[in-house]
């Protein structure tokens, strides 16, 4: 079936109001596929909406997925009525999915906004530190047992790095052998990466309900402004810890390039990019994170660095069965460029140190 033709039935399922005027396919996102679809209604006014199906190869479990994020906006609308959330359309029988045939879809509300994967301008950059920061707050006071767990050990660097030892030992896609020089690097960093994680199960690091995928793209800029509007994809929401949403967050926007830079000549941690960060960030959660987490920020950002490098070269070596590629080599490309920041972070991290510690004098 055509997908104008796809949308067209969903978006009826859904009771949107007018007829099908156009659609975009929205490329950013590496598991399910998003689409903004326009809506002209009776009036002949254009009304956006973003229609996504959820691939449940990765998220096996998408109805308690939709109950998870009904329960997550509802608390924040109640919580923070002046602000702007996200918010699911019902079907008749008030669902916030639809299931047609073997797909799983939602819809939500569009905001005419910008998102960034890259950018150099600090104030931006603080926007996102703010969003997430303002994120964790606000999470602060629900309750995390009433989550499903969406994706069980999702940020057990531990784990993540058994997996990935077990995969380069199977090989079975044969791609060990040119993936040598990466594996012996994930080898040899798999302790250290595995510290934090090892920690919070302990019961040493404060459990927290997380966003665990802080990618500045999930956060929605108003245009004009451009101040942060709203934090979107809460497929993953679920308890974590605090500082691997900060790590996950400053992975992608103080690198200075974008995930799947091919040349990993061009990837640098930037320091003044993650200083803006902090500044964004601990603004919002100085008071409510812990000493324990606040000193291990940047071991958190080394250690999601290496998490992903290894998830990355994990569906590399197995055939590329979970992120989505756009060329074979892709997942090793997003391998090399990991490696490459966390390499750097290593190589920066009294200077990191520091930075935070600054930051945490002066706001
Ligand atoms: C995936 O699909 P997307 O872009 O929201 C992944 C994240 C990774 C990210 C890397 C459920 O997120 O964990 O950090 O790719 N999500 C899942 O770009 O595995
Ligand atoms: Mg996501």
């Amino acid at each position: 079936m055509q997908l104008y033709e796809t949308i067209n039935k969903i978006g009826g399922q859904f009771r949107l109001p007018g007829k099908l005027y156009s659609y975009d396919v929205i490329t950013n996102g590496n598991i399910n596929s998003t689409y903004k679809a326009t809506y002209r209604d009776a009036d002949g006014q254009l009304v956006s909406y973003i229609f996504q199906r959820v691939n449940t190869n990765v998220f096996s479990h998408p109805v308690e997925i939709m109950r998870n994020i009904e329960n997550v906006t509802s608390y924040l609308n109640e919580k923070f009525p002046d602000e702007v959330t996200l918010r699911y359309y019902h079907t008749a029988d008030d669902l916030n999915y639809c299931v047609d045939g073997d797909c799983f879809w939602r819809v939500s509300n569009y905001f005419d906004s910008i998102a960034y994967n890259t950018t150099d301008d600090p104030t931006v950059i603080a926007g996102v530190g703010e969003a997430f920061g303002r994120f964790q707050k606000q999470l602060s006071g629900f309750d995390g047992s009433k989550l499903y767990e969406t994706i069980p050990d999702f940020h057990n660097t531990a784990k993540r790095m058994q997996t990935f030892l077990r995969a380069a030992e199977e090989d079975t896609a044969g791609r060990a052998e040119e993936t040598q020089e990466e594996i012996a690097y994930l080898r040899s960093v798999a302790d250290e990466a595995s510290a934090l994680s090892i920690r919070y199960a302990a019961g040493e690091i404060p459990c927290r309900v997380t966003h665990n995928d802080t990618k500045a793209n999930n956060v929605l800029f108003d245009r004009v402004t451009k101040r942060p509007l709203v934090v979107i994809d809460l497929d993953t929401v679920m308890p974590g810890m605090a500082g691997y949403d900060f790590g996950d967050a400053v992975r992608f926007i103080a690198s200075t390039a974008e995930e799947d830079e091919p040349d990993p000549t061009r990837i640098y941690f930037d320091t003044g990019k993650f200083r803006a960060f902090c500044k964004g960030y601990l603004r919002q959660v100085k008071r409510g994170l812990t000493q324990v987490e606040l000193d291990t920020l940047v071991q958190a950002a080394f250690s999601v660095t290496v998490e992903m490098a290894a998830r990355f070269l994990t569906d590399y070596l197995q055939g590329d069965t979970y992120f989505k590629i756009n060329y074979p080599e892709h997942n090793l490309v997003r391998t090399r460029s990991q490696i490459r920041l966390a390499q750097d972070i290593t190589k920066k991290r009294d200077e990191l140190e520091w930075i935070v510690r600054e930051t945490l004098k002066n706001v």
